[in-house]
């Protein structure tokens, strides 16, 4: 049936997906509206597979039954949708190309928090199985400010919760294991039989943390049934509505039990945590933490010793606030390392096209071209192959890394929840200082260029513009600001602060204190304490 609307303004996807309070999403017709301009742009729909899934969320059950309804009115062909409605974001992209689906929708808002009070999200991914580029989710909102109708059948709820193949009004809906497909790909990308022979050493302890969200099955089976990892070295396994009440975001401040157990006279010897939709992941040894940027780093230079890369690389890619560090390992490989704006939909292109095999993001995300998303899972086991091939520890491995290409030190401070006015005084400052920066000395620092940075990709030359504002010192440092694109309340502001070190003496020094002189440059260009009223970063990593 054809049901009137009317549009909502604030349906403008972000840096991954529509994300809103779960009370916003509850409120009628605003999901719908979402879903209908989604289907709106997709000419092909008619008879076409979609995947849909999420990472169990509450709210996930109800919005999954008004898109089947959705979809049977739009005359899809056929939905796959993961057991109980969960399925993590790289087991959709992995769905979505092994079954040569139209695209997938995803019901996650990631690392944020869940619950009634907390977010809801969804975002649509394209028939490569990754995020639909700007072009596409541009094109959405656009249908959604002038939405005058919506399509939804009037059916009964679909049991989601056993696996099946039904029709409705036309339509085959499947409920599909969320598990199994994905971990066979994974068993054909890494060496199990060295991975198990590592994690059954007297030596060798593992923990991983699965933060109550959706990797808690696939850990369960991958880690568990096929590696042999003990259950209890699988904590917060079981996923929950509100992730029992924390922040499923893989980092030092948020995996709190992971990080004491990692930090102890007892610590395991790997540590791992992935967040609410499982495509991020935080990497920790015994008494050490991996930066995203230098296990980005790390994964390039030691690819080869995985099965599934012992080919090469096609090349690498990060995001442009992600430090430097794989820039130096494509350098001395003869790589070519791109540099793309924030967002995984950036790599989509270059994926697709051949021109890399690696990427990765310094928001705890690293992934390469076995699917098109990042994917906190597969980093796990990257590191656990190269480490049972390596027979190091963690630690030794990072030191051997930075004595042979040097450390990039990195620090990233957010400043959370911030009024939208107070923000955009930041950033008018800074863009007002852009011009006549280059060649300017601060503390002893030249800045060798300024710039709000704008992307020109190269594989179908679309431009994107408006991307974080940097500077660039002479000496290789970078100060960077940029907003971010995932919050659902005020304004977030992000510093990303990076210096190059050579000097194998200086390798283990406090990140804050080798950092002090540029966060302070970055104090003077951004008067960051002045204008967001706060002394300090809420969240620093
Ligand atoms: C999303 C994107 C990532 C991106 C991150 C940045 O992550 O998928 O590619 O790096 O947002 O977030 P922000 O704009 O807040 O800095 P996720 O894990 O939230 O989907």
């Amino acid at each position: 049936m054809l049901l009137k609307t009317t549009p909502f303004s604030d349906q403008k996807p972000g840096t991954s997906g529509l994300r809103k309070q779960v009370t916003r999403f509850q409120e009628p017709n605003y999901l719908p509206n979402f879903i209908q301009s989604i289907f709106n742009c997709l000419p092909d729909l008619k008879g076409a597979t979609l995947v849909v899934g999420g990472d169990g969320r509450f709210y996930n059950r109800e919005a999954i039954q008004i898109i089947i309804s959705m979809a049977a009115a739009n005359q899809v062909g056929k939905l796959l949708i993961g057991q109980s409605g969960v399925l993590s974001t790289p087991a959709v992209s992995h769905l979505i190309r092994s079954n040569n689906a139209l695209g997938g929708i995803i019901l996650s808002a990631s690392h944020n928090p869940g619950g009634p009070d907390g977010d809801f999200g969804v975002k649509y991914n394209a028939s490569n199985g990754g995020p639909a580029p700007e072009s596409f989710t541009d094109a959405v909102f656009k249908v959604s400010q002038n939405i005058e109708s919506y399509e939804i059948a009037d059916n009964d709820p679909v049991d989601l919760e056993t696996k099946s193949t039904t029709e409705l009004d036309g339509m085959i809906v499947e409920i599909v294991d969320s598990v199994s497909d994905y971990a066979d790909l994974m068993e054909s990308i890494f060496d199990f039989d060295k991975i198990r022979d590592l994690i059954s050493q007297s030596d060798f302890k593992l923990c991983f943390d699965a933060m109550s969200a959706v990797t808690g099955p696939y850990a369960k089976e991958i880690l568990g049934n096929r590696l042999g990892v003990q259950a209890e070295n699988i904590i917060r396994a079981e996923p929950l509505e509100d992730f029992g009440g924390g922040h499923p975001d893989p980092n030092l401040a948020h995996a709190k039990e992971l990080v004491e157990r990692m930090f102890s006279d007892q610590a395991p010897a790997f540590g791992a945590a992935s967040d609410g939709d499982g495509d991020r992941n935080m990497i920790l040894g015994a008494n050490c933490y991996v930066t995203p940027s230098d296990s980005l780093a790390i994964l390039a230079a030691n690819a080869q010793l995985v099965p599934g890369y012992k080919d090469g690389l096609a090349g690498v890619a990060r995001s442009m606030p992600t430090s430097q560090a794989v820039d130096r390992v494509a350098e001395a490989l003869s790589l070519k390392c791109f540099e793309t704006p924030t967002g995984w939909k950036f790599f989509g292109n270059l994926l697709d096209d051949g021109r890399i095999t690696l990427c990765g993001e310094e928001s705890f995300g690293t992934g390469s071209d076995h699917v098109r998303e990042k994917d906190g899972l597969w980093a796990v086991l990257f590191w656990l192959n190269i480490l049972a091939v390596k027979q190091q520890s963690v630690s030794d491995l990072v030191m051997d890394h930075w004595k042979h290409f040097g450390r990039n030190y990195y620090t990233r401070h957010d400043y959370e929840g911030i009024e939208t006015s107070r923000a955009d005084e930041v950033f008018n400052l800074l863009e007002s200082k852009l011009a006549d920066s280059a060649g300017k000395v601060m503390s002893g620092r030249t800045i060798k260029k300024a710039d709000n940075f704008a992307y020109n990709d190269p594989v179908d030359s679309s431009v994107s513009s408006n991307q974080g504002i940097r500077f660039l010192f002479e000496d290789g440092a970078r100060i960077i600001f940029r907003k971010s694109g995932t919050g659902t309340s005020g304004a977030t502001l992000r510093l990303y602060v990076e210096h190059f070190e050579s000097d194998p003496t200086r390798f283990e020094l406090d990140t804050q204190q080798v950092l002090k002189d540029l966060l302070n440059i970055a104090e003077e260009l951004a008067q960051l304490t002045t204008l967001t009223g706060r002394e300090k970063a809420d969240v620093i990593t």
